[in-house]
């Protein structure tokens, strides 16, 4: 038995973190999924035009689609002083795109990648120190 031990401590100790990892997902409370936070947000309240949205979101798409990280001044200007509801409106005009989380851009289709929210796309482009410098700048934005 010990012999056993010392040969596959590491097959072991992998099987106990994982079977733990496990267990503590399962037990975890439940996050609010990414695509639901905006479910309760009225755009009605918003005063941005729709075609302002489109153009917001377009830009975000402009620097989303480059491969890599995007820029995080430029998305922080491009949300700078929007409502949630006024989010939740660009959110609409952007839809969802398919994310190759690998190479960064648009594309892996072809792995199975599903369509991405605006709140995805946020999330994947920027660092963690550009999310922070956003939600400084913009607490609104559900990030
Ligand atoms: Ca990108």
């Amino acid at each position: 038995m010990h012999k056993f031990i010392t040969k596959y401590w590491m097959v072991i100790l992998a099987g106990v973190l994982l079977s733990t990892s496990g267990l503590l997902a399962l037990l975890w409370p439940k996050k609010k999924a990414s695509d639901k936070v905006l479910d309760d947000v009225d755009e009605n309240d918003s005063d941005l035009e729709s075609v302002d949205a489109r153009v917001i979101a377009d830009a975000l798409w402009l620097e989303f689609d480059g491969l890599g990280g995007s820029s995080g001044s430029k998305i922080n200007k491009l949300l700078k002083g929007l409502s949630l509801a006024d989010f939740k409106k660009v959110s609409e005009q952007f839809g969802t795109k398919y994310r190759d989380d690998i190479l960064g851009g648009e594309g892996g289709w072809l792995f199975g990648n599903k369509k991405r929210d605006l709140i995805y796309w946020l999330g994947a482009e920027l660092s963690d120190s550009e999310k922070m410098e956003l939600r400084k700048i913009n607490p609104n934005i559900p990030i």
